[in-house]
């Protein structure tokens, strides 16, 4: 089809009127795997309909880059759906909202305010420090028992980003931290994983299990945040500043002295807690997941955890525990956490963009309101770019000496790009880091005798989760002998 810009559109899967091109969709819960896979029939970039939504579907890094970089501005835009409108109020949060400048405003703040607590800050090391120790101290006391690690996992995370946002952490077995668990693996399970319901909205007015299950958890998050919020507002006196709300709420305080803002362009209440909400649930589930990952990978290849563990004792020893000012020295612990990355995305088909204007993409025309999902699974397993890329092999991203971590192709983006580029990137790879070195330190992770190999097929959803698994942790001799 020919296009007022004289480009013609990319090819598109067959549509039928109304359920447009679900029927080639259907039955493959894995929707980045099967988006993968129609490259063979329609080209790496291609279209197909959801519902009424055109939706184009990005699978090489060259066409990534003009969306996410070249012409970001173009396609910062996210589309509207029914439970990520539920999840973030009708998208006033960062993740979920459209391009405009109260959204600028809220990154903006978001990102100063990060700046401010952690990266780069002596006091974020220490939090991350103190919880890898007490997360060391629980698998000492498991030891050589078979554990399922990411209750463990998730609460060390939790604790460094409930310390960043609410100068607070969890004890072990805290009821408000199991609560927690509970409501974010059912928001996890239901929320923006193209749904029959995001894509037919009507669909909500019939009873959907789905959507209850929703609705409750946000209901048990929502009153969770709130409480955290009231507290800090009561006690908020403008001179202090102990965590991100507190900055929050002043940066919001200075902002209304100084100039009256534009009616619409305020932070309400709803905003700070849908952006408080946001870097709480991403800073959680994104960085546990990689944990998870990291850790089911090192049982499948328990020579590159040994190998880890050789530059460790080589570089770092047993008498003092590892520092983030070490990481140039643990070049292969890096390539492993890189490698991870690429080959389990966190976020294999990113959070869909939208394009704002009539636009293109190589030589294609895009209208604008297209949802574009850019397939990082495609990106990352591209044969094209990536030597053997169902491998599991960190040495890809060392060079020849194996001493510089240096990536082997562009083509790799699990940060996503660009306007729309992750926010936490600098405060995860602190976390991956820190927490493999501290446990890797100490302990040989290996799959309990009596159980097979766990498998390394992910779940598909907001992330990509890990099926459950447990793990024996066994204290090492070296570390034994050394203490
Ligand atoms: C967005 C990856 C950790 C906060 C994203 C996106 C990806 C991503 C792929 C989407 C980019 C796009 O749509 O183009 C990851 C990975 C993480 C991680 C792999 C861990 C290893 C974190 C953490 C935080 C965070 C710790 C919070 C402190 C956000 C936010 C957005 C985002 C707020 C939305 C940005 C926007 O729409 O403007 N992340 N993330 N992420 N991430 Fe992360
Ligand atoms: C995770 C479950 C929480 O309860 C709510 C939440 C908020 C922000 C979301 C996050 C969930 C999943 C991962 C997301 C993040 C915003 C950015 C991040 C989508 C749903 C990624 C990887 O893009």
């Amino acid at each position: 089809m020919a296009t007022a810009t004289g480009l013609g559109r990319p090819r598109s899967l067959p549509a039928l009127p109304l359920v447009g091109s679900l029927l080639q969709l259907a039955g493959h819960p894995q929707l980045h795997l099967r988006l993968w896979r129609l490259q063979g029939q329609y080209g790496s970039l291609y279209a197909l309909w959801m519902g009424s939504h055109y939706v184009v579907v990005v699978n090489s890094y060259r066409h990534a880059r003009e969306v996410l970089l070249k012409k970001g501005k173009d396609f910062a835009g996210r589309p509207r759906t029914v439970t990520t409108d539920l999840l973030s109020r009708g998208g006033k949060d960062i993740a979920f909202a459209s391009y405009g400048p109260l959204w600028k405003f809220q990154r903006k703040l978001v990102h100063t305010a990060l700046s401010m607590f952690g990266e780069g800050s002596l006091a974020l090391e220490r939090i991350i420090c103190r919880e890898a120790a007490s997360l060391c101290e629980t698998l000492s006391a498991a030891q050589d028992t078979a554990l399922d690690m990411a209750p463990e996992l998730t609460r060390a995370v939790t604790n460094v980003v409930c310390s960043l946002c609410f100068n607070s952490s969890y004890r072990r077995g805290d009821p408000e931290f199991e609560a927690m668990l509970e409501y974010s693996q059912g928001i996890v399970d239901t929320v923006a994983k193209e749904s029959l319901v995001d894509i037919f909205p009507w669909l909500q007015i019939f009873p959907n299990k789905d959507l209850t299950l929703l609705k409750k958890c946000l209901q048990v998050r929502d009153q969770l945040l709130q409480q955290k919020f009231t507290e800090h507002k009561e006690a908020f006196c403008g001179d202090t500043v102990k965590d991100l709300m507190d900055a929050l709420l002043q940066v919001r305080l200075s902002a209304e002295n100084s100039s009256p803002l534009e009616p619409g362009l305020e932070l309400t209440d709803d905003h700070l807690l849908m952006t408080v909400g946001d870097i709480f649930g991403a800073g959680v589930e994104t960085t546990t997941t990689v944990l998870k990952w990291a850790v089911l990978y090192l049982l499948h290849y328990p020579e590159i955890q040994r190998k880890i563990q050789e530059e460790m004792d080589h570089k770092i020893g047993l008498v003092r525990h590892p520092h983030l000012s070490d990481r140039p020295l643990l070049p292969y612990l890096e390539a492993t956490i890189s490698e991870v990355l690429r080959i389990r995305p966190v976020s294999p088909l990113l959070i869909p963009h939208v394009s704002l204007a009539d636009t293109s993409i190589g030589e294609y025309s895009i209208p604008k309101g297209a949802r574009v999902i850019i397939n990082l699974w495609s990106v990352h397993h591209d044969e094209k770019e990536w030597d053997k890329p169902e491998e599991f092999n960190p040495g890809r991203f060392l060079d020849e000496q194996g001493q510089h971590i240096h990536s082997p192709s562009p083509s790799y983006l699990p940060f996503g790009a660009g306007i729309r580029v992750c926010l936490g990137k600098v405060l995860a790879k602190m976390e991956l880091f820190l927490f493999l070195a501290w446990v890797l330190q100490r302990f040989t992770l290996e799959c309990p005798e009596d159980q097979p190999l766990p498998s390394l097929e992910g779940k598909f959803g907001v992330v990509l989760q890990v099926q459950k698994f447990q793990v024996k942790a066994r204290l090492r001799e070296a570390w034994r002998a050394a203490s």
